[in-house]
């Protein structure tokens, strides 16, 4: 009876070992595998782990997503317009190609609830039909709810990533007394955001590097939202597509001029790019835009990049690493308060073909205080919009975007006028 308890209690200690070693290797695996994307399928996401290394642009080849070209795009045709076939479908999931695409958020923990209003607009008005993935990035750990509730609202996969330190602090030539005294003066100018340092990390993040986070490098498109932001009309055609088929690389929905005061020597700072790089300078871009006199001087005007939707494969191309670099040189972010709007806006401009950038129209968007709401009627009632067209901020004084229209000659659309004033 004695060696049979024995006996038993030896098996039990043998099972408790390998399960131990199983245990143990199962752990091993997953801390080895921190180079690779934690992802959630759209459920809570209660004990996920923080992807934290360094972003990184592999040396040999720099845009390292795969570009979607195995599919045959008139088996799928795309109804853009209410007259074409299919526009009335936006039931179920849309079959048909997906783009390598995601959507991107910079977010505080303390953003979810604003997040969550985002996201669920977004999902509503879109991609409850096509599942896209969202990546979701932070300079610190995100919590549980923030996991939880995000994870819940998003219909594909998400993906949460910590940013390392290097990407989001002054880098080694920065006079930090130089840039407390310009913070200094900003507060008793009562520039917005003109006395914070995170918004400064935020901005300089934005404009050179989330693109290069580990989480980011295998996308193609990225499409940027942020908290509390409003889609007020359905969106009937995957705009990922439709950059890709028309050769798009960024786009926007609304534009105004920047501050002054944030970026007094921004223009200074790109004409020395612009003269160290000729090489980087596009044939037809859209200086015209940018300048009202042949770029000796910047207009101010600027594509609004709380929303954008662009290419991923561009930001992490030498162009405009280069040129984001020579801006970070010269310390702007930190000497003034330069916004990624700007930085994001002359890149686009000087740096691409002026066909590459594209003006959504039928994306209507609101970020306080602006928002964009489609010209016309028709249009409206067809997307079954729900904004104000009196609050259409497209063509009132201290919007940019006429002045798109007339440097890509662009006809506005019919009822621009009555929403002028
Ligand atoms: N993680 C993190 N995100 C931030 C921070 N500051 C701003 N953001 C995010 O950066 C984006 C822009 O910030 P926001 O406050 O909306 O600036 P505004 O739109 O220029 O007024 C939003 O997505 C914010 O959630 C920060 O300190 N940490
Ligand atoms: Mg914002």
């Amino acid at each position: 009876m004695a060696t049979g308890s024995a006996r038993y209690v030896r098996y039990i200690l043998v099972a408790f070992f390998i399960l131990a070693v199983f245990y143990y290797v199962s752990n091993s695996a997953d801390v080895s595998n921190l180079g690779t994307p934690i992802v959630n399928q759209g459920r809570a996401s209660s004990g996920t782990t923080q992807h934290t290394s360094a972003g990184h642009t592999p040396k040999d080849s720099p845009n390292a997503a795969k570009v979607k070209t195995d599919y045959d795009a008139s088996q799928f045709p795309m109804a853009l317009t209410p007259n074409d076939p299919g526009w009335d479908d936006l039931s179920g999931i849309k079959p048909g190609p997906r783009m390598n695409a995601t959507f991107v958020t910079l977010a505080r923990n303390s953003d979810v609830w604003e997040i969550a209003k985002s996201i669920r607009q977004v999902e509503d008005r879109f991609n409850r039909r096509y599942n896209y993935d969202w990546v979701f990035l932070n300079d610190k750990p995100f919590d549980d709810t923030f996991k939880n509730v995000t994870s819940s609202l998003v219909s594909g996969k998400t993906h949460y990533g910590l940013i390392p330190e290097e990407h989001w602090s002054f880098p080694e030539w920065i006079d930090q007394d130089k840039a407390a005294k310009v913070r200094q003066d900003m507060k008793e100018a009562k520039i917005i955001y003109g006395d914070s340092i995170s918004y400064r990390h935020m901005c300089r993040f934005e404009s050179g590097f989330f693109f290069r986070q580990p989480l980011m490098m295998n996308y193609e498109y990225y499409w940027r939202v942020e908290p509390s932001v409003e889609l007020y009309c359905d969106i009937h055609y995957d705009p990922f597509r439709f950059m890709h088929e028309n050769k798009k690389k960024y786009s926007f929905t609304l534009s105004l001029y920047e501050y002054h005061e944030t970026i007094p020597t921004l223009w200074d700072s790109v004409k020395k790019f612009m003269k160290n790089h000729p090489e980087h300078i596009a044939a037809g871009n859209s200086m015209a835009f940018l300048s009202d006199d042949g770029g000796e001087t910047y207009n101010k005007c600027h594509f609004w990049s709380n929303f954008e939707i662009g290419s991923l494969n561009w930001l992490r191309s030498k162009a405009y690493i280069d040129y984001f670099e020579s801006l970070d040189r010269d310390g702007g972010f930190f000497y003034e308060r330069w916004g990624d709007a700007p930085v994001h806006s002359i890149a686009a401009a000087l740096m691409l073909h002026k066909e590459e950038i594209h003006f959504f129209n039928d994306i209507a968007y609101y970020h306080v205080p602006f928002t964009h709401c489609p010209t016309g009627q028709a249009l409206r009632s067809a997307l079954k919009c729900h904004c104000n067209p009196a609050d259409n901020f497209d063509w009132k004084g201290y919007s940019c975007t006429s002045r798109f229209f007339e440097v890509n000659h662009m006809e506005k659309p019919e009822g621009w006028e009555q929403e002028k004033n």
